[in-house]
């Protein structure tokens, strides 16, 4: 199965509340009005689409008024290329041009961040990439618990001590034991945090600090996973994060559970970052590289 169909099928739920909703409005042989556009940004927005929703139906209602927009057909396609318009050319896969290349993954509670960089670890290690990963997570024994079964399941090296050990003490030790035993890549899980933790969000700085003290340039990513469930509210909890973290990159998790997919469109326009990749299940390869042109075709497929 190609990235459009397992998109296609994991993204349902948003994809149902897009394309079935644009049929919906079309249904009986309805022509394109005022009225339909109406109808259509509301829809939009109820997909999660914020200030991104009006501006679209702007487009098309400029179209619209040229006379270019005429049925369902016509509205999807102008649909399409308007999202499009809205996502950036910065996207996909980083490039490992530092041996090790160091991501640290950062984020709120229970947003994603153990799972995906499971995930993560699979992949590089299914592209040849000889991965280590460490669980800076020391607050709960079952956070490095955790992470070490999705290790041993992808067969990737990984760095833990005890619970209450120093998390910058952990990042030291990876990078330490990558640089030894020459890992191509270092995937750093760290606790959920808010921002508004000031302590919590020192530790990270001091994590950042160790780790490029090890290594210079290190963390070459930071990766902050947001919780595609919270659909609008993800964009101010990523503005508050990268606020207080330099962070390099997003991950957009568990877009599988729920219909409020769109806010993909707020995130990138609100937080100016690249979202590298999706979460489309909690399985260990259901995770994608954001493609912006599958995933807009995904979303509005008819079913
Ligand atoms: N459906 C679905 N569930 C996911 C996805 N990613 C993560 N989850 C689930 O979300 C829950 C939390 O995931 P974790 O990876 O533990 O989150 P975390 O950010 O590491 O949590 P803390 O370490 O407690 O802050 C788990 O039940 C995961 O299975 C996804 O893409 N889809
Ligand atoms: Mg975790």
């Amino acid at each position: 199965m190609g990235l459009f169909d397992r998109l296609k099928t994991r993204l349902g739920r948003t994809r149902s509340a897009l394309a079935d909703g644009i049929s919906g409005l079309f249904r009986g042989g309805r022509e394109m009005d005022a009225a339909l556009l109406g109808e259509l940004e509301e829809l939009l927005y109820n997909a999660d689409l914020g200030s991104v929703a009006s501006e679209v139906v702007e487009d098309l209602s400029r179209k619209h008024k040229r006379g270019e927009l005429n049925g369902e057909a016509d509205t999807r396609d102008a649909l399409r290329a308007s999202l499009l318009a809205r996502l950036p050319e910065v996207w996909g896969e980083i490039e490992f041009t530092h041996t090790p290349t160091v991501i640290l993954v950062v984020g709120v509670n229970g947003s994603g961040k153990t799972t995906s960089i499971a995930k993560l670890a699979h992949r590089f290690h299914s592209q040849g990439k000889h991965v280590l990963v460490g669980a800076c997570d020391t607050y709960r024994a079952a956070a490095a618990e955790q992470l070490e079964i999705w290790a041993a399941r992808s067969e990737v090296e990984i760095v833990r001590k005890d619970e209450g050990a120093d998390p910058a003490s952990v990042a030291f030790e990876s990078l330490e034991t990558a640089l030894v035993l020459g890992h191509d890549v270092v995937i750093l899980d760290t606790a959920g945090r808010l921002h508004t933790q000031t302590n919590l969000m020192d530790e990270l700085r001091k994590i950042q600090r160790v780790v490029s003290r090890k290594i210079e340039g290190a963390p070459h990513e930071v990766w902050l996973v947001l919780d595609g469930t919270n659909g609008q509210n993800a964009v101010q909890q990523a503005r508050l994060f990268t606020e207080a973290v330099d962070v390099t990159g997003l991950i957009v998790s568990k877009l599988d559970g729920t219909a409020r997919g769109g806010a993909i469109f707020g995130i990138e326009r609100e937080v100016g970052l690249p979202v590298r990749y999706i979460g489309t299940g909690e399985a260990m390869e259901l995770l994608e590289v954001f493609e912006p042109q599958a995933f807009v075709d995904a979303i509005l497929a008819e079913a």
